[in-house]
């Protein structure tokens, strides 16, 4: 399972983070796009790439295959399993921006500087079944693309493509984001307000102490569980200013829907974990990242690279 959140500092800045919940990793690590670099594009979606691009990732066929990833104008966006409701294309479509599956999260990011340009170009988009090769299928996901003012989640389904206004700026996995967004309506009761004292009959009732108008709030891993777990905690943190607040804020907050080894098996018999936490923050162009063996909190800015670089990966595991 995978979860995402997107909040601002106030200050125009993006933070966009997210869990990746699987048995394994694939040898993701931190992949920095130069602009300017050529990418294997089977319909050509992302010719060139106008913007730098940092995330994690693998590298096939000389080309960054992204799970989540920012940009050098503070656009990002992750990509969260969706099977049993994503449906891509067979094959391209006459006239239309096809992009194929894999490269989704690099054609956002490299193309694009706001989520308005995105939704504007998504009008055209369909998003095809074309693996990079046969090694690695295409996944069934659904995306989140986020900037300073706002957060969208984008379905390709059986009926197309279809875009929604995240006004709660988090992503879990199935069901489809409506859902997902109506489920809320369950929970209108939550709130972090200390309750009254209560008279109950001739009893005088106080609150052990905090956090019992949460009560509610599901606790599992689940993910209808995590998006309103998510949803809460996002909503309710208080506005940070400076980075390392804002940092500390996306890894609290992912924290509260991670995963921990032994409560939860996947259909494989396996448990599922958090693999890794990563944040995008526009304010600095750094990507920062833990894992589930070690929660040190590192990072890599697009800049330490230098742009003019060619493509680069750094080693997550012993970096
Ligand atoms: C290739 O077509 C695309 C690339 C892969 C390999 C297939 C490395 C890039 C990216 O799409 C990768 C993909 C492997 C795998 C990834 C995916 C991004 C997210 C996804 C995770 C497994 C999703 C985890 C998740 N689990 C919840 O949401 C790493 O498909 C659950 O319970 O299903």
């Amino acid at each position: 399972m995978c979860t995402a959140i997107r909040f601002s500092d106030g200050n125009g800045h993006l933070y966009l983070a997210r869990n990746l919940d699987w048995e394994s990793g694939y040898g993701e690590q931190v992949v920095v796009t130069p602009s300017g670099t050529t990418a294997t594009s089977p319909f050509g979606a992302v010719a060139a790439t106008p913007h730098a691009v940092i995330g994690m990732g693998i590298v096939e066929q000389g080309t960054p295959l992204y799970f989540d990833c920012g940009n050098d104008a503070g656009l990002a966006v992750a990509g969260l399993n969706f099977p049993g409701y994503a449906h891509y294309a067979p094959g391209p479509v006459e006239g239309a921006t096809n992009v194929a599956a894999f490269e989704f999260p690099l054609w956002a990011a490299s193309q694009f500087s706001s989520v308005d340009e995105v939704e504007a170009a998504l009008a055209h988009v369909v998003i095809v079944d074309r693996p990079i090769d046969e090694k690695y299928p295409s996944s069934l996901l659904h995306w989140i693309i986020g900037d300073a003012e706002r957060s969208i989640v984008v379905e390709h389904t059986e009926d197309g493509l279809h875009v929604f206004d995240d006004d709660v700026d988090v992503l879990a996995n199935q069901p489809g984001f409506g859902w997902h967004h109506d489920n809320l309506r369950n929970y209108l009761n939550a709130s972090p307000d200390f309750p009254d004292n209560r008279v109950v009959g001739r009893a005088h009732l106080t609150p052990f102490g905090s956090g019992s108008q949460m009560r509610g709030i599901p606790g599992d891993y689940y993910s209808p569980s995590r998006f309103v777990r998510a949803a809460y905690v996002n909503a309710h943190y208080p506005g940070k200013s400076d980075e390392m607040e804002n940092v500390n804020r996306a890894f609290h907050t992912l924290q509260q829907v991670a995963m921990v080894e032994g409560s939860a098996a996947m259909s494989s018999g396996e448990f599922e974990k958090t693999i890794y936490t990563g944040l995008f923050s526009s304010r600095t162009g750094r990507y920062y990242w833990n894992t589930y063996d070690d929660s040190t909190i590192r990072s890599v800015a697009l800049d330490d690279h230098g742009l003019a670089l060619e493509a680069r990966g750094i080693s997550v595991r012993g970096s």
